[in-house]
């Protein structure tokens, strides 16, 4: 039987506490009327920004198994999406996984997680980074930050001192790795203003959203704009919509969490956001 909704696999760890990976990826996802298959790489206690002492399983050696019984299923997809991933072995892995789901053409999104502020996060290595350049290369879309960004391209971080021009190049580099849209998130050109750019390949288009820019650093906000990102794309807005209505989504989450005065490692209030979210999409 035809499929009413659209389906997304996507493969990213399961950090119990913290509100990242697939703690928004699924809500988030699903929220918005898409069939969210998931494929978890690895388990942890919680994130590994700002927690000492949590846990970590591999599920490496589960991943082949799992996606060989979905294959005899006969599992389509409209699309793939990584984030976070538990060792560099999966990077090829999970290359192959996107050839094996290839039947309906999906949409590859590739968020290369693994650095943010100038640094890698602390399971990581430079020889992690230049897997994830293997792996941004059979994407359709990646959703660096710009440190990500740096690190798949080989060059060195400027920190705030970039200017339009420094943007546009490095998109347009990002997708000579493959990925015909790139969207590149953090990206700040005025005081108090913070939002992503995109870019894409096909209509040589670039295109920006800013929102106001809240202080501090708030763990898990790229894995919200990722798949907020990917839930407006597949309820059919374009990339310009799109990266207007994660943006938005975003921040909405981090005024929630300021005005709460929570702490920001264990994650941001996106849940409370989700119905403005279906509104920017027209679902309510
Ligand atoms: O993408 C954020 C993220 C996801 N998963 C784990 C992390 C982090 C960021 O630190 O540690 C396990």
């Amino acid at each position: 039987m035809a499929r009413q909704q659209k389906r997304v696999i996507t493969i990213q760890d399961i950090s119990c506490v913290g509100r990242c990976s697939l703690t928004v990826a699924l809500p988030i996802l699903s929220a918005t009327g898409v069939e969210t298959v998931i494929l978890p790489t690895a388990i942890l206690s919680t994130h590994t920004g700002g927690f000492t002492g949590f846990t970590f399983r591999d599920l490496t050696e589960d991943i082949d198994p799992i996606c060989a019984h979905w294959k005899e299923l006969g599992i389509e997809t409209d699309a793939l999406y990584t984030g976070y991933l538990g060792s560099q072995d999966q990077q090829q892995q999970i290359a192959r996984i996107f050839d094996e789901f290839s039947a309906n053409d999906p949409l590859i999104m590739v968020d290369p997680a693994m650095a943010d502020a100038g640094k890698l996060y602390p399971a990581f290595d430079l020889e992690f980074a230049r897997g994830m350049t293997s792996l941004v290369a059979k994407a359709s879309l990646t959703v660096p930050n710009i440190t990500e960004a740096c690190l798949l391209l080989q060059k060195d971080y400027p920190g705030e001192d970039y200017d339009q021009a420094w943007i546009e190049q490095t998109m347009k580099e990002l997708s000579d790795l493959g990925p015909a849209q790139v969207v590149l998130t953090g990206v700040s050109f005025e005081e108090g203003k913070l939002g992503a750019a995109a870019y894409d390949r096909t209509l040589n288009a670039f295109s920006y959203y800013f929102t106001e820019r809240i202080e501090g650093y708030f763990h898990g906000t790229g894995d919200i704009y990722s798949s907020t990102l990917l839930a407006a794309l597949l309820n059919g807005k374009s990339l310009v919509e799109a990266i207007g209505i994660a943006c938005e989504f975003t921040v909405g989450a981090i005024r929630r969490t300021v005005a709460a005065q929570t702490e920001p490692r264990y994650g941001v209030d996106f849940e409370n956001e989700i119905a403005c979210l279906l509104k920017s999409l027209g679902k309510n």
